[in-house]
C-alpha cells in the first residue's frame, strides 16, 4: 500500500481524488528541515518517511510563492500561515501592490529501491552542499555535505501561476482564498477543479503516470 504522509488533510483529499483507493494517508510528522528548496525538504522528508513506515511513501512539499516579494513565503509558507495568517499575507502583498504569485508542489517518492533514468530528477541525498552558504562550504566536513548511503528519492514538481486577491471562496485549505486563477480563487473551485490546474494536480499528474509503470 501506497501511502501519503501528511498531516495536512486537505493535501490528502486532494490525493485521493487523484490517485484513488490504492494510497491511504499516514499522520506522520516528519521532520521538516530549514531549506530554501522544496525539493530537498520533500526528499529528507520522504527518507524519514520510509525509514518510518516500511512500505512505500509520498511526501508532498508546497508553497507560495509571492514573485515581488522575493518568493515569499515560499519553503516558510506553513510556518507564516500559522504565525502571520492567510489574510495578513494578502494585506502584505496587496500594500506592496505586488499581486503575481505562484503555487509550487514537489512529491518525493521513496520505497527503498533504486529508479531507472527518467525526466524526473532523482535526490541522492547529495545536495546538500548547494544549500549551504559558501562559508559555511569551506569548513564543512564530508558527512556535513552528503547523506552517506542515503536511499534514493524520486521527485515530481508542479507549478501554476496566478495573483493575490481579497479573500473569496470557503473551499479548499491554506492560502487558496487569496490565491486567483483564471478569474477564481482556488476556494471558489470544488476539488475536481483545482486538481485539474493546481500545482498538486500537475505533480500528481506526473507520479501517476511513473507509479502506474513502478
Ligand atoms: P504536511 O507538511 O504535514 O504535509 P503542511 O500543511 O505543513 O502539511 P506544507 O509544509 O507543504 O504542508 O505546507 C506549506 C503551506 O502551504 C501550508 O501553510 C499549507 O496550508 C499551504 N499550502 C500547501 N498547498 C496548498 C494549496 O494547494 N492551497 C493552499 N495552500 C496550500
Amino acid at each position: 500500500m501506497l501511502r501519503y504522509v501528511t498531516t495536512n488533510p486537505g493535501k490528502v483529499r486532494e490525493a485521493l481524488e487523484y490517485l484513488g483507493e490504492g494510497v491511504e494517508q499516514l499522520e506522520f510528522d516528519y521532520t521538516e528541515i530549514q531549506s530554501s528548496s522544496l525539493e530537498r525538504i520533500a526528499a529528507v522528508g520522504a527518507r524519514e518517511a520510509f525509514s518510518h513506515a516500511g512500505e512505500p511513501v509520498i511526501v508532498d512539499d508546497a508553497g507560495l510563492f509571492i514573485e515581488d516579494l522575493d518568493g515569499f513565503p515560499g519553503p516558510y509558507s506553513s510556518y507564516v500561515e500559522e504565525t502571520l495568517g492567510v489574510e495578513r499575507v494578502g494585506r502584505l502583498a496587496r500594500e506592496e501592490g505586488t499581486l503575481r504569485a505562484s503555487f509550487r508542489c514537489v512529491i518525493a517518492y521513496c520505497d527503498g529501491e533504486p529508479f531507472e533514468a527518467t525526466p524526473e530528477p532523482v535526490d541522492r541525498g547529495d545536495r546538500r552542499g548547494q544549500d549551504l552558504a559558501a562559508a559555511d562550504r569551506d569548513t564543512a566536513t564530508t558527512s556535513d555535505t552528503v547523506d552517506e548511503g542515503a536511499v534514493p528519492v524520486k521527485l515530481f514538481t508542479g507549478a501554476v501561476p496566478g495573483r493575490i486577491v481579497e479573500p473569496r471562496g470557503d473551499g479548499g485549505f491554506g492560502y487558496d482564498p487569496i490565491f486567483e486563477h483564471d478569474g477564481q480563487t482556488f476556494a471558489e473551485m470544488d476539488s475536481e477543479e483545482k486538481n485539474a490546474i493546481s500545482h498538486r494536480g500537475r505533480a500528481l499528474a506526473k507520479f501517476a503516470d511513473f507509479y502506474a509503470e513502478r
